[in-house]
């Protein structure tokens, strides 16, 4: 696939200008704005396996996979065709449906720790659904998260967040009330003690931990041996309750998520992305006794319009059960192990400082001299410019990554040799462009 790259094109530029009158930034989540790397974002048009194409006809392979969500490739056929055919029979009901309950029992069947499960929107709404759960179940208030964790954009945990609200460099927002978050603890992922201080401090009064099991929204920091055990052992130790943050995690970096790569069981899993194959799917789980406290079954209010959506499901069962029962996982592990090996080679022919990490089918680039970055600060100190010399040359040679050093790169089952292959080639003059100053 050959194509003259002048990205962004004219239709793209034109597309984002008449967007920006109407749009704030002209983009509908600030992690598309091109800001944090300069120039003007890119407007697609389409997408197949492990391209994208924008509206001037350029062909990219796409390490985004809309932030995650597309582990089996773009457009994958079996799940286009369920959402297809379902389309057929309407569109919402706002009745329930088979296909809500096919979906829970595929993820309660996937993940040990879910016994029950309540489908949402997005992963925003299935964090704020874990954090009241908690605090109904436990009757405390408090909630420990992670600097430079992002959980979605609600009140309690927009404070010190990942992703965007790092990128922007906004930790915390305007318009979120000193009350809202008076009850938010904010430790220092990766440490421990930082987690034992708040809790020795305030811990009868925490309803729960809040954690990414792989800090994805400050490029891809692994938990450090121990770390994700020890939360375990504070929560039990307290009677608070462990969340997993799965939304970017689950089914990607194991079938069944960190929960079972690292061998750590919490007692709520929010779930967002792949869990809707692309389609607007978020889901909260956990086991029957702590489930069993939403409303209608009990007394913690939650509720949806559009919850368990019949398109969002389709897309849903079909991409999990392609995930259940074909190894996508084992087939993804050499490709990433051969980009990532490549990419180290050919920074280390350019004399740019690069590290790489990654767990499962997620993975991170940093552009630091760091062996391995732990911290939220080794995050923070990396060479932001060489990342944007090195994003735009890429870009140019078709190849498409988050456009900020602070995301997370997601590959696919579509992502195959050629595709790294040419990655690889695209990335000399990248990493070319990245060590001039
Ligand atoms: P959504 O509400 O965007 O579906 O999910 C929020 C969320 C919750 N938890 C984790 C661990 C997440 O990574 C996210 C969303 N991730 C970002 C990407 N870093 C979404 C991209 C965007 O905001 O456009």
């Amino acid at each position: 696939m050959s194509h003259d790259f002048s990205p962004p094109g004219p239709h793209s530029q034109a597309l984002f200008e008449r967007a920006c009158e109407v749009m704030p930034g002209g983009v509908n989540s600030p992690a598309r704005t091109f800001n944090a790397v300069g120039g003007s974002p890119v407007f697609m048009d389409r997408a197949e396996g492990a391209y994208i194409f924008d509206v001037d006809g350029n062909a990219y392979i796409d390490y985004v996979g809309s932030f995650g969500p597309m582990i089996l490739g773009h457009a994958d056929p079996t799940t286009v065709a369920a959402v297809q055919n379902q389309a057929a029979k309407g569109l919402s009901f706002g009745a329930p449906t088979g296909l809500e309950t096919e979906l829970a029992e595929l993820i309660r069947d996937m993940i040990d720790s879910v016994e029950s499960v309540r489908m949402v929107n997005s992963g925003t709404e299935a964090t704020t659904t874990a954090v009241r759960l908690a605090r109904g179940a436990t009757g405390r208030n408090k909630i420990v998260k992670f600097a430079g964790n992002y959980h979605g954009h609600v009140d309690p945990l927009l404070v010190s967040a990942g992703s965007g609200a790092l990128t922007l460099g906004i930790p915390g927002s305007p318009g979120v009330p000193e009350a809202v978050v008076a009850d938010t603890l904010v430790a220092t992922y990766n440490d421990l003690a930082s987690v034992e201080a708040a809790f020795a401090e305030h811990g009868d009064d925490i309803a729960g931990i809040i954690v990414e099991p792989v800090a994805g929204n400050m490029n891809c920091v692994p938990p450090v041996d121990g770390f994700l055990e020890g939360l375990r052992g504070l929560c039990d130790r307290y009677g608070a309750a462990l969340i997993f943050d799965e939304v970017m995690t689950g089914f990607r970096v194991h079938p069944a998520g960190a929960q079972a790569y690292f061998d750590v069981t919490p007692d709520i899993t929010a779930l967002g992305k792949i869990v809707g194959g692309g389609m607007p799917v978020g889901a909260v789980g956990g086991s029957k006794a702590i489930m069993e406290s939403l409303a209608p079954a009990g007394s913690v209010y939650q509720a949806g319009t559009l919850a368990g959506h019949p398109l969002g499901m389709a897309a849903g069962i079909a991409t999990l059960q392609q995930i259940r029962d074909h190894d996508v996982h084992a087939a993804i592990e050499p490709n990433i192990t051969r980009l990532l090996a490549g990419l180290e080679q050919r920074a280390a022919n350019a004399g740019v400082a690069l590290t790489t990490q990654r767990v499962g089918a997620m993975f991170g680039l940093f552009f630091t001299a760091e062996d391995a970055v732990t911290r939220f600060e080794q995050v923070a100190a990396c060479d932001t410019e060489a990342f944007a010399r090195f994003f735009h040359t890429l870009l140019a040679e078709g190849v498409y990554l988050a456009p900020s050093a602070f995301e997370a790169g997601f590959m696919s089952r579509a992502h195959d040799n050629t595709i790294i292959d040419r990655t690889l080639a695209a990335a000399e003059p990248a990493f070319a462009a990245a060590a001039r100053r």
